[in-house]
This record gives structure tokens, C-alpha cells and sequence, in this order.
């Protein structure tokens, strides 16, 4: 091709001619699409961040220079321009590039990241660090309109105006987050785009902007302002309220018009805000029509393209269940943090759509709202990921636990999640939720059973958390809502006989269990599906017969179901011998969580080839009396 081949660095994107720039900016949107079909992705913001990107690069060198995105799933064009365009087809996959900005992967990306709404904070604590050494590079935060809506963002923009570092906050407005962007902001930034002096700053780019950052302009730009205040509500800024100094918006598709604002703003004192308006999925007709579906897209076929079709999901399981109980409630509610589609929400939010909310990126608010509902007598049901509950922490204590409210907690994508990677693995949640008293954790292992714990939880009241995987449903039932399980709350399930080995599944491993014991008498399974309450009756039941106890959890060992059972065999005076599978102390990349199971050690290989150990050492200790002494 052109000039991407040429392309070895910032010098090569700096000295490009504005028609160079748009050629590059299109050659890095076929690429983008290339890549995104053979490998799948986040295609369409990316697509949307192209002309910014190069705007970006032509104005800054991000070898020293720090451009901080946020969430960091629009940088597809980002690692391309900056050394990893031939191994951009590896992105997501076992061993290859991440699919955000990863300090370790390149000097180039200024912050590992993949939850929203970190970028403002971040860079203001980089240009403070800047500038208490006086050292000479530049700062800039690109965040989207969604990751705004985070409590975060905002604080961060609060001490941002009010300390006012010298920095460039590019605002990537494209009117989406995942779904609608919502929220009060969101209105406010659509009527930005229709007032009259906006229209006219975008059309007199350059002589608007001169008006903005000259010193001179200070006493003429405060008398606009008040000018424009008063003919021009939407001129209340909230931005220029909180210090920044807002300039925007704009075309964020004009690469010409990007890169003179944002070479321009770069020499500012003071942290300034450059609005740019884009569209998600700019310049592929599908994704543009449709950005929702191709905001996070499987493979595809660029010349026709059509999204994958996933089949039943346990999101689509909870989302048919939540309908139901909440057709049979009216005081059932669901609350999701900007995350309807993936979290099963679609229909439900159809049909109750007064009984649902979508809080935008703000999982803290989301906890504390459910709160807040409970405490009036409302029955609200928190859907929420895994890794981004993380976020609400503070808040489960706080605001549920200790009022012991009935709220419950529906956490999607449990365990590994595949090609999101490190940063989205949900694989923590059951040490952190167990610490937490009044709190019940449970898993189940396929979908009437999902159905029978949610029922039982909103019967039972109290705060629950229910945890299901990431993809299909098992097993992916024939009609929406058909068998609900009874659930005795607390109890755990024995599925196979056999007490040499007892293999102890919860959630998804039940399965690997299930297949590992296959029909041999000697090896035993158990759902282990409530992690607290333990079924402790059972367990030292388990421990009484002399049973091996294996543990098998997708999910971190510290803390983890086999915590949970190793500890309540220490308190009650049991020493089973107990071994634990499950997720060593390291951080899981992206790649197949079928072969890092595999290699991590929990497996239906690999615990089929322990447990063949296990039934060896028993046998052996069991053939010679020296052994069993020791
Ligand atoms: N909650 C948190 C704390 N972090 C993330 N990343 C999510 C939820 C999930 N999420 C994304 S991308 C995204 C969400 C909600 C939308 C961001 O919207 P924004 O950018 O306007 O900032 P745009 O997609 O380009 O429009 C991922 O997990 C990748
Ligand atoms: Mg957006």
C-alpha cells in the first residue's frame, strides 16, 4: 500500500501534508477493518478514533509524549501507527498483542487499562509529575463520551480545574457508550451541537480558537462568555464551570481541522478540553448503521459482513428470568451500568422499561442506588460484571451489607473471559464478596438452577450474590423460561457417588467434574454451588468418610471456594487432605480460557491427570503402612 508501509514512527506521521494525513487516516481505516475480520474486536470505535489518531501522532510523539486513552479499546489505529502493525493480526489472542493500550506491550501506550474513566486522573497525576520535575513533554487524555459518565472522570475533572495543569483533554463524543450514552451530560453535549455560536466557532475553526487561548483575549473573552451566557444557555458550560477551558466542538473526522486545534491547544497554559464529535464506527456501513452490534465484533466477512450469532448465553438466561420474576413482582428492578446488551438486558428493558435503569459507566452508583431502592421496599437486582463490580466495592459493604439489604447482585462473565484479557477477568469477586458478612455467594451450574437461585434470592431477601460465566448457557434450554429449580439456600448438591476422590465443582467446573469422575466408583462429585453459606454438614461429611477433596474453581485460589472449604475443615478440627485447583497468584492474559484452564492447572485434562495422581498416592499410602504414617 501507500503510505502506512512508511510509516516507522512520530517523525514520519509529523511531516506528512494535510492530504497525506486524510490518505493515511483512510489507509488505516481499510487496515482496521482487515484486521477486525480476521481477528475480531472492537471495531467500531476504533474506526470512529482514525482521523483523531493521526491528528494525534502528526502532533505528538508518543515516545515521549503521554497520550493517555481511556479504556483503550479505540487504539487499534494507535498500535498500528506505532510499531505493531504486523502483529496486529495476534490482537486478543493467546500470546499476542492486547486488545487495549498495555504499558508492557510499548512504550508508546502511557497506561495499562481496559475499565473506563481512569484516563483523567491518571494524566493529571502524569503532568504533575511533569511538572514537579520540569520535564519537557506534553499530556493528553482521550476519553469517550461513555466513560464520562464515571464518577471518576468527573472527580478527576474537578481537581483538574481546579489545580490546572497544563494538559489537553480530547473528549471523543460519538453519542454511544456500548448502547446510548445517558445521563444529564449527554443531553447537555447534544445541545452543544445544535447552538447556533458552536455551529459558527466549528465553521471559523481558526479564528475562534485564536479568540479562546490568547492571553490578550482575556478581557474580550470574558466579556463574550457573559455575552454568550446570556443569549446562549446551553453556554453554561458545565466544563468551563469546573476550570477547564472548553473549545469544541467539532469535526472529529477532519484530520486537518484536528491537528491544527490540537497543535494549537498544546501550547496552552492550563488544562483545555477539545470536544471533537465522531461517529462510532465511521467509514464501514455496517458498523455505522448498526455501532451496537459492531462495537464488540466476532470475525467477519468484510464484504458481507454479518454479526456472529451467539446462540443462548447466561446473560440471556438471567435477562428471560428477570422478566419473568418481574412480571410476577412489580418491586423488581434491574440496574445495569451501561452494559444492557451484555448483560442479557434487551428485552427486559423493553418490557419493564420503568422498572429498569441504566446508571452509565458508574458501577458505585449502581450499587448504592440499588441502596437506595431496597431501603424503600423495592426489590432491586444489580446485573453487573464481575471485574466491574470491583468498582462498586466500597459500596456493597457499605450501603448493602451493613444495612443488610435486599438487594442481589447478578455478576455476569465470571471467571475468564477470554480475549478482553487481564483487565476484565472475573475471577476475584467470590474472595472479595465472601469477606463480606450478611452476603451469600453462590454459583449455579446451568440454567434452572440460575433461575431457581434468583427466585430464591428475591423470596429470601438479604444481599445476594450470583455469579454465572461468560458465554453459552448450559444446558441452552429449548423455550425462554421453563424449569425453575428449588434451591435450599445454603446446601450443596452431591451428583456422584464415590469417596476416595470427591471432586468439588462450582458453576462451569461441575461440568469438568462431572466428565473428569466419568463412571468410575472411587471418584465422587459435589455442586458446590454455595460457596457462603458452606454447606458445612456436607463437607465434614466428606472429610469423616476420609475422602481426598479436590477443589475446582475458575477463579483465583486466594480467597476462592477452596479457601472457604480448607478453612471450615480448619475450624472444626478436620485435616482432610484438600487440593485445590484453580488460579495461581498471577494476572490470566487474553487468550482461549479452554487452554489456559489447561495450562493453569484446573483443566478437564489436567484435573483428570491430577486426580489419576491423587487415586495413585491414595492406593499407594493405602499398600504400604510406613506412608500412611507419615
Ligand atoms: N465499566 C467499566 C468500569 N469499564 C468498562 N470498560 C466497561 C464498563 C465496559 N465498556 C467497555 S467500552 C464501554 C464500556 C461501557 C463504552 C465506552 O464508551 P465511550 O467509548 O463513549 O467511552 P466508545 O465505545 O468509543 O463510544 C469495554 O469494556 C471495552
Ligand atoms: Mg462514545
Amino acid at each position: 500500500m501507500g503510505l502506512l508501509d512508511h510509516i516507522t514512527g512520530h517523525q514520519d506521521v509529523a511531516r506528512l501534508r494535510s492530504d497525506e494525513l486524510k490518505a493515511l487516516a483512510s489507509e488505516l481505516r481499510e487496515e482496521i477493518i482487515d484486521v477486525c475480520a480476521e481477528t475480531g474486536g472492537h471495531l467500531a470505535s476504533s474506526l470512529g478514533a482514525v482521523e483523531l489518531t493521526v491528528a494525534l501522532h502528526h502532533v505528538y510523539d508518543t515516545a515521549r509524549d503521554r497520550i493517555v486513552w481511556d479504556v483503550g479499546h479505540q487504539t487499534y489505529g494507535h498500535k498500528i501507527l506505532t510499531g505493531r502493525r504486523d502483529r496486529m493480526r495476534s490482537i486478543r489472542r493467546h500470546g499476542g498483542l492486547a486488545g487495549f493500550t498495555t504499558s508492557s506491550e510499548s512504550e508508546h501506550d502511557a497506561l495499562t487499562v481496559g475499565h473506563a474513566s481512569t484516563s483523567l486522573a491518571a494524566a493529571f497525576g502524569m503532568a504533575l509529575a511533569r511538572d514537579a520535575r520540569q520535564a519537557p513533554y506534553d499530556v493528553a487524555a482521550v476519553i469517550g463520551d461513555g466513560a464520562l459518565t464515571g464518577g471518576m472522570a468527573l472527580a478527576a475533572l474537578n481537581q483538574i480545574g481546579h489545580v490546572k495543569p497544563r494538559m489537553t483533554i480530547v473528549l471523543n463524543d460519538n453519542e454511544m457508550s456500548i448502547s446510548e450514552n445517558v445521563g444529564a451530560l449527554n443531553t447537555f453535549m447534544r445541545q452543544l451541537q445544535v447552538q447556533p455560536w458552536f455551529q459558527r466557532a466549528e465553521q471559523t475553526g481558526k479564528e475562534a480558537l485564536s479568540d479562546l487561548w490568547a492571553p490578550l483575549a482575556e478581557v474580550t473573552s470574558r466579556a463574550k462568555t457573559a455575552a454568550r451566557r446570556f443569549f446562549d444557555p446551553a453556554s453554561n458550560n458545565p466544563f468551563m464551570a469546573m476550570g477547564l477551558r472548553y473549545v469544541g466542538p467539532i469535526d472529529g473526522h477532519d484530520v486537518e481541522q484536528l491537528a491544527y486545534y490540537l497543535r494549537h491547544i498544546r501550547e496552552l497554559d492550563g488544562p483545555t478540553m477539545l470536544h471533537i464529535i465522531t461517529r462510532k464506527g465511521k467509514g464501514y456501513e455496517v458498523a455505522e448503521a448498526d455501532p451496537i452490534t459492531w462495537h464488540g465484533a466476532s470475525t467477519f466477512d468484510r464484504l458481507e459482513p454479518a454479526a456472529a450469532g451467539k446462540g443462548y448465553q447466561w446473560s440471556d438466561a438471567f435477562g428471560d428470568a428477570a422478566c419473568a420474576l418481574a412480571d410476577a413482582d412489580d418491586r423488581v428492578w434491574v440496574i445495569t451500568p451501561a452494559m444492557r446488551e451484555g448483560s442479557g438486558l434487551v428485552r427486559y428493558s423493553r418490557e419493564h422499561a420503568r422498572r429498569y435503569i441504566d446508571v452509565g459507566i458508574a458501577e458505585d452508583v449502581a450499587v448504592t442506588t440499588a441502596a437506595g431502592l431496597a431501603l424503600r421496599g423495592e426489590k432491586p437486582i444489580l446485573a453487573i460484571y464481575s471485574s466491574f463490580l470491583q468498582r462498586g466495592y466500597d459500596q456493597v459493604i457499605h450501603d448493602v451489607s451493613l444495612e443488610r439489604l435486599d438487594v442481589v447482585f447478578a455478576i455476569d462473565r465470571a471467571g475468564l473471559v477470554g480475549g478482553d484479557g487481564m483487565t476484565h477477568q472475573g475471577v476475584y469477586d467470590v474472595s472479595y464478596l465472601r469477606a463480606i458478612p450478611n452476603l451469600s455467594v453462590a454459583m449455579p451450574r446451568d440454567v434452572p438452577q440460575l433461575r431457581g437461585m434468583l427466585k430464591a434470592a428475591l423470596e429470601r431477601g438479604g444481599p445476594v450474590a450470583l455469579r454465572w460465566p461468560r458465554g453459552s448457557a448450559t444446558p441452552a434450554p429449548d423455550a425462554p423460561v421453563e424449569a425453575w429449580d428449588e434451591v435450599v439456600w445454603g446446601t450443596w448438591e452431591r451428583l456422584k457417588p464415590g469417596d476416595q476422590v470427591v471432586l468439588l465443582g462450582f458453576g462451569p467446573t461441575v461440568g469438568t467434574a462431572l466428565s473428569v469422575a466419568g463412571d468410575d466408583p472411587r471418584v465422587g462429585v459435589v455442586d458446590a454451588r454455595f460457596v457462603k453459606p458452606l454447606d458445612v454438614a456436607m463437607l465434614l461429611a466428606l472429610a469423616d468418610a476420609g475422602s481426598t477433596i479436590v477443589t475446582i474453581e475458575d477463579h483465583v485460589l486466594h480467597g476462592g471456594l477452596g479457601s472457604a472449604v480448607v478453612e471450615a475443615l480448619a475450624d472444626h478440627g478436620r485435616a482432610a487432605r484438600v487440593v485445590r485447583l484453580g488460579i495461581p497468584d498471577v494476572h490470566v492474559d487474553h487468550g482461549d480460557p479452554k487452554r489456559q484452564q489447561e495450562e493453569l492447572g484446573y483443566g478437564e485434562e489436567a484435573v483428570r491427570t491430577r486426580v489419576a495422581a491423587l487415586l495413585a498416592e491414595r492406593e499407594a499410602v493405602v499398600d504400604t503402612p510406613q506412608a500412611a504414617s507419615v
